[in-house]
């Protein structure tokens, strides 16, 4: 089986360094850890990123055509304005899920809605940075069920 990425999408980088009352107190680098145990656990490899930049998330995208199995995306703020990334994710074959570490439908309205969740497989909101592990025994379920 081929790898399963892990993407994350603006100021994801910030993770634990601000607003622990919404986003936690672990950092990126702890999350991609986690994950990577995990990954192990299952037998299944894993490529972790994370960027800023709408374009270089639409490249990673592209990039995980070939070389993933499946993909695990926050696109952070991206979630709510990016049909690049829609299309992208359009382009991709495999299973696509979701995840948002705050329970955005508790937030803004402009946080409810998300141009990804019209290619997601399942969307993952508000359980935290267990979500990215939820997400990863998901993706490995459905690559496994075939
Ligand atoms: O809840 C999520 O995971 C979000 O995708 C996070 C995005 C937000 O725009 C989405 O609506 C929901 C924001 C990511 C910013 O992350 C930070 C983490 C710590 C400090 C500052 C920003």
């Amino acid at each position: 089986m081929k790898p399963i990425h892990i993407l994350n999408g603006p100021n994801l980088n910030l993770l634990g360094k601000r607003q622990p009352e919404v986003y936690g107190h672990e950092t990126l680098a702890d999350v991609e850890t986690r994950c990577a145990a995990l990954a192990a656990e299952l037998g299944v490899g894993l490529h972790f990123a994370q960027s800023n930049h709408e374009g270089a998330i639409v490249e990673m995208i592209h990039a995980a055509r070939d070389a993933a199995s499946a993909i695990v995306i926050n696109p952070a703020a991206y979630t709510h304005t990016s049909v690049a990334i829609l299309d992208a994710l359009n382009a991709f074959n495999g299973p696509v899920i979701e995840v948002h570490i705050s329970n955005v439908h508790k937030r803004e309205s402009f946080r409810h809605h998300s141009y990804v969740s019209l290619r997601a497989d399942g969307v993952i909101a508000g359980c935290g940075t267990e979500g990215y592990l939820l997400a990863l025994r998901r993706v490995v379920s459905l690559l496994r069920a075939g």
